[in-house]
């Protein structure tokens, strides 16, 4: 599957002139990767002393992965990428069957591109003092993520999918190159939201505003990240935000009370204030509950309103055939009844069928990258957009 890298590469520079070589522009990597610098940093964090080694460690601090594009950045602001929950930031690379994946895609468009590991994860590093889990097995990731098709009783939409490379099983190299790449999260959802927010609020003062994306779990992250530095993100992009008000209905549809602050853990500002949230937000249950489209809970009339959120564009999609389709609604209108500026696209509704809960890297994730998301950043970019946050270049 993957092709050997030496071969390829000299088999390419062979059929090519050597005055072209020179000439073009940056040259593709056998995987269509597009070439760029990488710097690695980490951000956040804090010593401690720990009373029994007598010594002092580092905690909650946040690897990243600053990309820089072989031709140059072309774009004001620069992009953040939080990979889902039970992931890596290894997921915007390329592709499990070895295809270009969104960093390169939007490094061959010009953004400055920063990939990171959340706190306690991965390459961020976790002391042995917290406490992990295994959020996704084997079974699940074949279910609900990469063959839902052929598991129709979890969702009526799960038989349109049509989009993972290969065959989402156990057994196919593709799945098991992807699923190899899954491993813990942390246990205790408001030290993560909070330790990572402040991670990236730190590494959003170093880089200036930019924008963040998201996907499933950590559209959680990204609206804390709004509430506490609103003027240094200039807009955020969830890759179906797993930020559900009030409860969870992952893989069988059972409600699980979640997020207490509506759709974050930890708190964040409202107006009027909110002090105990289990008081102050009223809640009610709206629409009908049926398998294809769940009813939500949301705030009941008068909304408050999420105030810092409110300052950052958002965009968010669903795709056709996720498990996401069945409660997206909720999130949308809760984050439209609480006076967030959020654009909701629904894949199907602009042609692309057939994905999944990971559609960024299935068979049509770079039509995707260029049909749904680039149109986005260029509108927020443009003379209509949302108001532009001075770039860090472009300072003193
Ligand atoms: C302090 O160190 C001990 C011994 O290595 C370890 O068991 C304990 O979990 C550490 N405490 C914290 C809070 O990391
Ligand atoms: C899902 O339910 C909501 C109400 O909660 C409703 O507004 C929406 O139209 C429904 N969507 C579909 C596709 O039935
Ligand atoms: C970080 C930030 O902008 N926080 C603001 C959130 O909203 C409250 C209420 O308007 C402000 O007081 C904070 O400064």
């Amino acid at each position: 599957m993957r092709l050997p890298s030496s071969i390829s590469f000299w088999a390419l520079a062979l059929t090519v002139p050597l005055g072209l070589v020179v000439a073009a522009p940056a040259r593709p990597s056998p995987n269509g990767e597009t070439n760029h610098r990488r710097t690695v940093f980490f951000v956040g964090g804090q010593y401690v002393f720990n009373e029994t080694t007598k010594s002092t460690y580092a905690v909650d601090q946040m690897y990243v992965e600053q990309l820089t594009p072989e031709r140059g950045v072309r774009q004001p602001h620069p992009l953040i990428f939080l990979h889902g929950g039970g992931l890596t930031g290894v997921t915007w690379l390329n592709t499990p069957d070895n295809r270009k994946g969104w960093a390169s895609y939007f490094l061959e468009k010009g953004y400055l591109v920063h990939l990171v590991d959340i706190t306690n994860v991965g390459r961020s590093s976790r002391p042995p003092s917290t406490q992990s889990y295994l959020p996704t097995s084997v079974e699940s990731a074949e279910q609900v993520f990469a063959s839902p098709e052929k598991f129709p009783k979890t969702y009526p939409q799960a038989r349109l999918h049509t989009q993972w490379p290969g065959r989402g099983l156990r057994g196919d190299p593709i799945f098991d190159t992807w699923y190899k790449g899954i491993g813990p999260n942390l246990v205790d959802n408001e030290r993560e939201e909070e330790s990572t927010t402040a991670a990236l609020c730190s590494l959003l003062a170093q880089i200036g505003p930019s924008y963040i994306f998201s996907h499933s779990y950590t559209g959680i992250i990204m609206f804390v990240a709004a509430d506490r530095c609103p003027e240094l993100i200039q807009g955020l992009y969830g890759v179906e935000p797993a930020a559900f008000p009030f409860e969870s209905r992952y893989i069988f549809n059972q409600p699980i009370p979640s997020r207490k602050w509506g759709i974050t853990d930890v708190p964040v500002t409202y107006d009027p204030p909110v002090r105990d949230p289990a008081a102050d937000l009223k809640k009610i249950t709206v629409g009908e509950n049926t398998p294809g489209n769940v009813s939500c809970i949301l705030q009941a009339a008068p909304a408050k309103r999420l105030v810092n959120i409110s300052k950052v564009p958002v965009a968010m999609y669903t795709a056709e055939a996720s498990i996401h389709i069945v409660n997206a609604h909720c999130l949308a209108a809760y984050l439209w009844q609480s006076g967030v500026s959020l654009d909701w696209i629904l894949l199907a509704e602009r042609g692309i069928r057939g994905n999944g809960h990971f559609s960024f890297l299935e068979k049509n994730n770079l039509e995707i990258a260029q049909k749904v998301v680039l149109p986005w950043l260029q509108l927020q970019s443009g003379p209509n957009g949302h108001k532009q946050k001075k770039p860090k270049a472009a300072e003193s």
